[in-house]
């Protein structure tokens, strides 16, 4: 298999790589610095790193991937419970982090590994399994031929391209999270189809504010560049004056969740020079959710740019896309990308033919792309997938005659898609009723003009005299799921509305 990252195998050059505020990498220095990371966790089956929007989250990602081992990237802003589950079901042997950063307790029994920028202070070539000596429990993972640094590559085999290379943790219905396992084929694929999608280049740089523990932020927007041997420059965090000063300084494409583009809509009228870096952007790309059409609109009318859509999840990467050199229609996601077969399917099965825009059905999708299974669920990875090997988004779509996408709603109610990111119901439900003063919960979505929707709490409270605050709820779901789960609006009843079988009927609650 071709290496992940050409530009750092060989040669790695001057030219620079990752630029995170006044820190940056060129790729001679990062395929250093990975090659160190590489060296020490070679062996070690599967890394946590502790994803900071950090160029150390960077390196440690790129060194994990070419040891050939696989990397868990933690929010670091997970609250206990969510943390304790993500650790137990993906059992890493050590965790990766910034010098300095102070690790919660679960995290404190894993053996850690400092993440060095300046290589030249670390020449510790001790491999995992040199460290620790029960190899039984380090897989022996074959080292990446291009593997850098003190990773001492060349006499190791390739890494097999079906070998897992990240575990995203991804929420459902129901129930915890659980580990998408992304193998190194689908990271390879999903960006070359970018790549030709974008005509994605190493003469582009790439500037966005995205979390590095999700496939947008670390996958398209991080390995993304590096794969193209291009470069990135992170906000650390999002607001329009980075977007201005970058994209004025050099950068070339913005990539960004659909809140970010609203709050980019809403300033634009106050900040002309936002309109001008924007009007000489290559491209400027949305997803994680969907764009709304007055956003969008707002936007052209102002710079004279569309952004184009691109459509995807952390099963699947990116199925399709807006090419860099097609027609950006408002609310329209783009065809599918090259390499990627998609179908629209109806409720009884049948597959819909009709290019109309108007028939609907839920995509399934095919491709190499798609992630291998759902870590240690082998039930919830069965059903994902209809029997001839189609992976059931569940969203819901139709299709326009030039076989653009055009998503128009989703099959669960209870997945909740706020800011860009996936939150289920079922799992902030469980989380409030671990609260003393909660008796009933039940979690809905609610348009949001900001984030798209936000997550409303329904509580009956355990005395009604004095119900729980909603602050003290927010809190509550921050400190155990993460903080963007928490409940936006807490609404008190004396009774969850129900059917005959007991079941909570979400749809009955007052709107
Ligand atoms: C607020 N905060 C709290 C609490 N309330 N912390 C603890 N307890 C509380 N009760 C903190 C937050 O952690 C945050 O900290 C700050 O206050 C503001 O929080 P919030 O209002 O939630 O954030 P925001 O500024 O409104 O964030 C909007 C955002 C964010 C920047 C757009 O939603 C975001 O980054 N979204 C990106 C999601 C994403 O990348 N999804 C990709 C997955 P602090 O200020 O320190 O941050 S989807 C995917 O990968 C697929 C493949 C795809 O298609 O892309
Ligand atoms: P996640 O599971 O967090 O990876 O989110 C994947 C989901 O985000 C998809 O199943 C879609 O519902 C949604 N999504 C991603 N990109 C888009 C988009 N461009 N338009 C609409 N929805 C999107």
């Amino acid at each position: 298999m071709t290496p992940l990252f050409p530009a750092l195998s060989d040669d790695p050059s001057s030219r620079p790589a990752l630029r995170f505020g006044a820190r940056s990498l060129t790729y001679a220095e990062l395929a250093a610095a990975a090659g160190a990371v590489a060296g020490r966790v070679r062996g070690a089956g599967r890394v946590a790193v502790w994803a900071t929007p950090s160029p150390e989250t960077a390196v440690a990602v790129v060194g994990v991937l070419l040891a050939g081992v696989a990397a868990v990237p933690l929010n670091p802003k997970s609250g206990d419970k969510e943390l304790g589950h993500i650790l137990s079901d993906s059992a890493p042997a050590l965790v990766l982090a910034a010098p300095g950063t102070e690790l919660p307790a679960p995290l404190r029994a894993l053996p850690r590994i400092d993440v060095t920028l300046d290589t030249d202070t670390d020449t510790d070539t001790d491999t995992y399994a040199d460290t620790y000596a029960d190899t039984s429990a380090a897989r022996d993972t074959e080292g990446d031929a291009d593997a850098g640094g003190t990773g001492a590559p060349s006499a190791r085999a390739a890494v097999g391209e079906e070998e897992p290379a990240l575990v995203v943790y991804t929420s459902g219905t129901t129930g915890p999270p659980k580990g998408a396992v992304i193998p190194r084929r689908a990271i390879a694929a999903t960006l070359d189809a970018l790549a030709d999608a974008w005509q994605w280049t190493e003469e582009d740089v790439l500037v966005h504010g995205l979390p590095l523990f999700h496939v947008h932020g670390l996958v398209l927007g991080v390995l993304g560049p590096l794969r193209r041997g291009g470069s990135v420059r992170h906000l650390g965090r999002f607001d329009t004056q980075g977007v201005t000063r970058e994209l004025s300084d050099g950068a070339t494409m913005l990539f960004g969740v659909p809140t970010m583009y609203h709050r980019i809509a809403e300033a634009l009228p106050a900040e002309p020079a936002l309109a001008e870096a924007l009007a000489g952007a290559r491209l400027l790309v949305s997803g994680s959710a969907a764009l709304p059409v007055h956003d969008h609109e707002r936007i052209a009318a102002a710079t004279g740019r569309r952004v184009v859509e691109r459509y995807g999840m952390t099963e699947t990467l990116m199925n399709t896309a807006v090419r860099a050199d097609g027609e950006a229609r408002a609310g329209t996601v783009g065809p599918p990308l090259p390499g990627v077969e998609l179908r629209l399917v109806e409720d009884d099965g049948s597959v819909v033919g009709a290019l109309d825009g108007e028939s609907v059905g839920e995509i399934q999708v095919r491709g190499p792309n798609l992630f291998t299974e759902y870590l240690n669920r082998p039930d919830a990875t069965a059903a994902a997938f209809t029997a001839d090997g189609w992976f059931r988004t569940g969203d819901v779509a139709v299709r326009d005659p030039d076989g653009y996408v055009r998503i128009v709603g989703r099959k669960a109610t209870d997945l909740i898609k706020s800011g860009g990111y996936k939150i289920g119901a079922g799992e902030i439900e469980n989380a409030l009723l671990e609260h003393p003063g909660v008796r009933e919960a039940a979690v809905t979505g609610e348009p949001d003009p900001d984030l798209g929707e936000r997550v409303v709490a329904w509580v009956v409270p355990d005395d009604p005299q004095s119900p729980p605050a909603e602050g003290e709820l927010a809190d509550h779901v921050a400190g155990r799921l993460a903080p963007h789960k928490r409940p936006r609006v807490v609404r008190y009843l004396d009774a969850l509305p129900r059917n005959d079988m007991g079941k909570i009927m979400k749809r009955a609650l007052p709107a």
